[in-house]
């Protein structure tokens, strides 16, 4: 991995999207380590929130600057230049390095449609891409299964080949602020791709996530309630390894990964199966939003299920 000294080499060459209100920039750069030749890397940036402990002495101790910019009667305006501070860092970063052309491409800023992808459509479009992704690209979820990375942020490790999972920190979340809580959930299980797979015999893994997490969330983090937790999976995933994601229901922008048709609810899934048909997800038609860069739209496109009037 690139230390942080080799880190500050990043070479900038353009901004792949960015988002005001989340605080949020994905950019695209050169990145060399050791003796390599540089490749390409992705930076996803995330101003961070103030801490609690902060902002008592934000004005005093933190701000090396204000610079007042207008006023209007008794309402006056300015920005003002925080220290470097260790201690409460002002943003956090990803680094994609490698990066593929996959990864710029996600996080590269795209216009969305709505798909409807009827069961046929899975089986005939959606199915065969699934099966024609290298399973390199969730090597990441089997360095987590295997306790190969991310060993020590490891929540709850939960044992039984057909019920069991993992849980641990989001690479989202920050692993401070609980109001943007953001964990995910990977079953050990091989034999799920995502939320179209599932039938009336996963009711006791899905049962088993909400349960074990739900039992042990507000138990560990104080502060935080079991009716305050959101668990969702998503449709289409990016990776095709089947985990739940699990969030503060405050951590509700709309951007990304919590909007609707994209974010399907766990309790709405175990209520499909249970109450209204085991094979559910083999039958119904998902509406859903797809960007135009991902791997799966252009068939999409050139089949017509892009959303119109008639359905
Ligand atoms: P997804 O719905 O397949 O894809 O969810 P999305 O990224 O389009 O939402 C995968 C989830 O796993 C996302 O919430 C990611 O932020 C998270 N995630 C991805 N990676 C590569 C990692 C990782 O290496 N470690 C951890 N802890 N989380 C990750």
């Amino acid at each position: 991995a690139p230390t942080c000294e080799e880190l500050q080499e990043f070479e900038f060459i353009r901004v792949l999207s960015e988002d005001p209100r989340t605080k949020t920039a994905n950019i695209l750069g050169k990145l060399k380590s050791s003796s390599e030749s540089p490749r390409d890397a992705i930076l996803l940036l995330e101003k961070l929130h103030f801490s609690s402990e902060e902002l008592p002495i934000l004005s005093k101790e933190r701000v090396q600057r204000w610079i007042a910019n207008d006023k209007n009667d008794i309402y006056h305006w300015y920005n003002g230049i925080l220290t470097k501070n260790e201690k409460w860092p002002d943003f956090k970063v990803t680094l994609i390095w490698p990066a593929t052309e996959t990864h710029i491409r996600k996080y590269s800023f795209q216009p969305r449609f709505l798909i409807r992808e009827t069961p046929q459509i899975y089986e005939t479009i959606v199915k065969p891409y699934i099966e024609s992704i290298p399973s390199s690209r969730i090597q990441w979820v089997y360095n987590i299964l295997s306790k190969k990375s991310e060993v020590e942020k490891i929540l709850l490790d939960v044992e039984g080949e057909s019920t069991g999972f993992l849980l641990l920190p989001d690479m989202k979340w920050d692993s401070v602020t609980l109001e943007n809580l953001y964990l995910v959930a990977i079953v050990h299980r091989t034999d799920i791709r995502s939320l179209r797979d599932l039938n009336e015999n996963h009711l006791p893994l899905l049962k088993n996530i909400r349960r074990q997490i739900l039992g042990f969330v507000p138990q560990k983090y104080s502060g935080v309630r079991s009716d305050e937790l959101r668990f969702f999976v998503h449709y289409v995933p990016s990776y095709y390894h089947f985990h739940v994601h699990v969030t503060h229901v405050r951590n509700d922008s709309i951007a990304g990964g919590l909007a609707i048709a994209k974010a399907y609810l766990l309790d709405d899934v175990i209520e499909n199966l249970e109450n209204f048909a085991g094979d559910y997800y083999k039958r119904v038609t998902l509406t859903y939003v797809l960007g135009e860069n991902d791997p799966l739209f252009s068939q999409m496109n050139d089949i017509g299920a892009r959303v119109t009037l008639d359905i």
